[in-house]
């Protein structure tokens, strides 16, 4: 990983950096009490942490504006909550309660939140992505400067899919951030074992999309691309890749044997490139207090714990919910 050519973190106040250091507990904290629940047999079907990839989403939703889109695939709880969705109807749609963000019927890979413009969630690899281009059309058709944050894997990035939006993204220059969180796995294929050309974001060059590989652990440097990203898509300039060279530390989703990868490999990423230690690290090091963590901690603790009792107290869906957003309702657009 520390071979390939990634953007370099740039100077960030301890404010900042305080507030990356909640979002991304935040997400830590929340994914291990998933891992909890589902456990306890609370949460039924799929369910896939995102702990170890944090730094990704919190440093890019940091370049996002209002109006603003986002869309990925399974492992999409971080994302949700890096946007601003309520940790509560998200721990809700977990354990397929009517409190949930889609009323307990969709589960871990289909939640959507139209207010912070969160287009989910989608099971099928790489097909969200064109759907994120269809969301930067929409956005180039209305005439805005919005931009679609569009993540997917390194899995996904060998999909025939990718390559035919690649081009009709830049064909048509619309303002989508391809963001490849690239966290070495698919399900238990390495990208070693995977594909012959592993640096995924050159793969652009072939359509004239710029790109770049970024240090995915380290959620400034992901911030910095990202700033460079957006201000290129935003000025009209067409879609713009981003490979995030990150980890997943869980396995795939909550029933992998990970026999393909050794303990050492996790526990050394896990200690000596943790996107979280190293903010909690920077921020000791400048003087902040380690109480002022804690009390962030603390919050975070309750916050969860907060959602999951709202999971657990939520009633299931009624059985008449059964019949209901099977077809979409139509409206007119207005936004
Ligand atoms: C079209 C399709 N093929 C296969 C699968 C089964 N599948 C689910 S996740 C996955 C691996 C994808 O890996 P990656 O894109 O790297 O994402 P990650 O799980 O690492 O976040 C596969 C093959 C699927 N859901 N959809
Ligand atoms: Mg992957």
């Amino acid at each position: 990983m520390a071979t390939r050519r990634q953007t370099r973190k740039t100077a960030a106040t301890d404010q900042e950096l305080t507030r990356y250091y909640r979002d991304m507990l935040l997400i830590r904290r929340f994914e291990e009490k998933a891992g909890q629940l589902y456990g306890m047999g609370l949460i039924g079907g799929f369910c896939h942490l995102y702990i170890g990839q944090e730094a990704v989403v919190v440093g890019l939703e940091a370049c996002a504006e209002e109006g603003d889109k986002r869309v990925t695939a399974y492992r999409d709880h971080g994302h949700m909550l890096a946007c601003g969705m309520d940790p509560k109807g998200v721990m809700a749609e977990l354990t397929g309660r009517e409190g949930g963000f889609s009323r307990g019927k969709g589960g871990s890979m289909h939640m959507f939140s139209r207010e912070k413009h969160f287009y989910g969630g989608h099971g099928i690899v790489g097909a969200n992505v064109p759907i994120g281009a269809g969301l930067a059309f929409s956005d180039l058709y209305k005439g805005n400067d919005r931009v679609t944050f569009t993540y997917f894997g390194d899995g996904a990035a060998n999909q025939g899919q990718v390559a035919e939006t690649y081009n009709m993204a830049e064909l048509w220059m619309l303002p989508v951030i391809f963001v490849i969180e690239n966290n070495q796995y698919a399900m238990g294929t390495s990208v070693k074992r995977a594909t012959k050309s592993p640096d995924f974001w050159e793969r652009g060059a072939a359509y004239g999309i710029k790109g770049e590989a970024v240090d995915g652990m380290d959620v400034l440097a992901v911030k910095a691309a990202g700033e460079k990203a957006v201000k290129h898509v935003r000025a009209g300039k067409g879609p713009y890749i981003l490979e995030m060279m990150t980890y997943r530390y869980r396995g795939h989703s909550m029933s992998d044997p990970a026999k393909y990868r050794t303990r050492e490999e996790v526990q050394k990423m896990r200690e000596e490139r943790d996107a979280i230690e190293q903010v909690r690290e920077r921020l000791i090091e400048s003087g902040v207090a380690e109480d002022d963590l804690k009390a962030i901690d603390k919050e975070i603790k309750e916050i969860v714990n907060g959602a999951a009792d709202f999971a657990r107290e939520s009633p299931e869906p009624d059985p008449s919910e059964l019949w209901t957003d099977v077809y979409a309702d139509v409206t007119p657009q207005t936004a």
